[in-house]
């Protein structure tokens, strides 16, 4: 019972995702305990969390009104059927959703992860143009370097080639994909959004004409894209896309797993930008990742369109056994609480330039090719080892928990997205740790 304190002898059954399985096992790295900005080993070392768990734990560890509402509703009421039958606090939760979503997208569909939420969205989107009769636009767009999860769907809109290349005839037909936007000779170095590459989204253009825009139902893209190290939209980038899906029809789909509750200093990444999609996927942040949970933000044209048929009849045939379970509405309930009473989004747009001037210190350091960021996101890029892309940047991370940080890398990218309520002396701190480990 007690894993927290004694060693775990046997590795070999936990079959680990997105893990170098016989490397870690080999020499694993465990955690233990957690608490505000801080990991603790089993051994009792200290880890500064530098990525906020996976980009989700936004007000810090260990917070006791989540935990606490957790407990409450699980003593209250541990599970209700979410088909046919309701319970308070999904209502609530979705009220509370839609009063910092983005004005207009005002219905909310729950999901138990982002994988789940991007495959909904996807679904709604096709059977949207569907029930408005326009069965025709099946087509989906997605991204090269885009990372929406890993179900059939997530996988076949996304562009991370690992991802995909082990399924090459499972992907859903008919997808195609726009380029992506990282373009390091141009925008190395930036501060903020990158100011070359708005022309990117004149290539959605190119696809509407090779396909036709009555074949194409949706597209979908990361705001600021995570998973793939950090490519922040170039400037008008966004708005462009949005003023050419408007011409021909086209949903536009924000996948704000990582950009949802206030990583980028507005809760959406659409408020931050300044561009309503019509259909938001988060996951994430919503619980703080105490418990798994993941929505879908839908305008009211949407909800409305599938709302037509006679009233007995279900409307949308989707859903999860898990969707809006009770202890996950109250740790989401709990959760926005937090970011409500503590300001963390504003505080998260305070803390980004003390972050940027930080993180832009490392400019010069051994093998840095390029520094970026936005709000409480940066991406630090690496010259890769010729022969062994990776693996300079999985060095530097093996460094920087030896010294007592937790970094993400990616390919020879190193992403940092700290908890909203990290101080400076924190930032000191990890950017110490970071340069160290850089110079090694
Ligand atoms: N969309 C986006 C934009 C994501 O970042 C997902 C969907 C899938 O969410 P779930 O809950 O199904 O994992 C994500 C997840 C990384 C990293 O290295 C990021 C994610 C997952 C794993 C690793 O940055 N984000």
């Amino acid at each position: 019972m007690n894993t927290q304190t004694s060693p775990v002898t046997d590795l070999e059954a936990y079959w680990m995702p997105f893990t170098a399985n016989r490397q870690f096992k080999g020499k694993p790295r465990m955690l233990a305990r957690a608490s505000g900005m801080y990991y603790e080993t089993p051994e009792g070392r200290r880890i500064l969390d530098g990525v906020a768990g996976l980009w989700c734990v936004n007000a810090g560890h260990g917070r006791f009104e989540i935990s606490q509402a957790v407990a409450i509703q699980l003593e209250t009421m541990d599970y209700a059927p979410p088909f046919q039958m309701g319970h308070p606090a999904a209502f609530d939760l979705a009220n509370a959703v839609v009063k910092i979503a983005p004005a207009g997208l005002d219905r909310v569909f729950f999901t138990n992860s982002g994988s789940e939420s991007v495959d909904t969205a996807l679904k709604i989107a096709l059977a949207y143009h569907r029930v408005k009769g326009d069965a025709a636009r099946v087509r989906l767009i997605g991204r090269e370097r885009g990372y929406h999860g890993v179900g059939f769907g997530g996988i076949s809109v996304g562009g991370m080639v690992a991802n995909r290349k082990a399924w090459p005839a499972s992907m859903i037909p008919g997808v195609d994909h726009l380029p992506h936007t990282h373009d390091l000779k141009r925008n190395a170095f930036s501060r903020g959004l990158p100011a070359h590459g708005v022309e990117f989204a004149d290539e959605l253009e190119r696809l509407v004409t090779l396909h036709d825009a009555s074949t194409i139902a949706a597209v979908i893209v990361e705001p600021i894209a995570g998973s793939t190290g950090v490519v922040l939209p170039p400037q008008g980038y966004l708005k462009r896309l949005r003023q050419i899906c408007d011409k021909h029809g086209l949903l536009l789909i924000f996948d704000e797993v990582i950009t949802g509750f206030g990583r980028t200093g507005s809760a959406f990444a659409a408020q931050e930008f300044e561009v309503m999609p019509d259909i938001i996927t988060c996951a994430k942040g919503l619980t703080n990742g105490a418990i798994p949970m993941g929505a879908v933000l839908v305008t009211n044209k949407i909800y409305d369109a599938f709302m037509q048929g006679p009233p007995g009849a279900i409307e949308l045939f989707h859903g999860y056994t898990y969707s809006a379970h009770p202890t996950a509405c109250a740790a989401g309930l709990a959760t926005l609480a937090i970011y409500e009473r503590e300001n963390l989004f504003a505080r998260a747009r305070t803390m980004a330039p003390v972050f940027e001037q930080a993180v832009h210190g490392l400019r010069g350091l051994p093998h840095v090719i390029d520094v970026r960021n936005y709000g409480l996101v940066a991406g630090i890029e690496l010259d890769p080892i010729a022969g062994s892309p990776g693996a300079r940047a999985f060095g530097v991370y093996l460094k920087c928990f030896e010294r007592g940080l937790l970094i993400r890398t990616t390919g020879d990218i190193i992403a940092l997205s700290p908890a909203l309520i990290i101080e400076p002396k924190h930032i000191d701190e990890l950017i110490d740790i970071l340069t160290q480990a850089l110079k090694e």
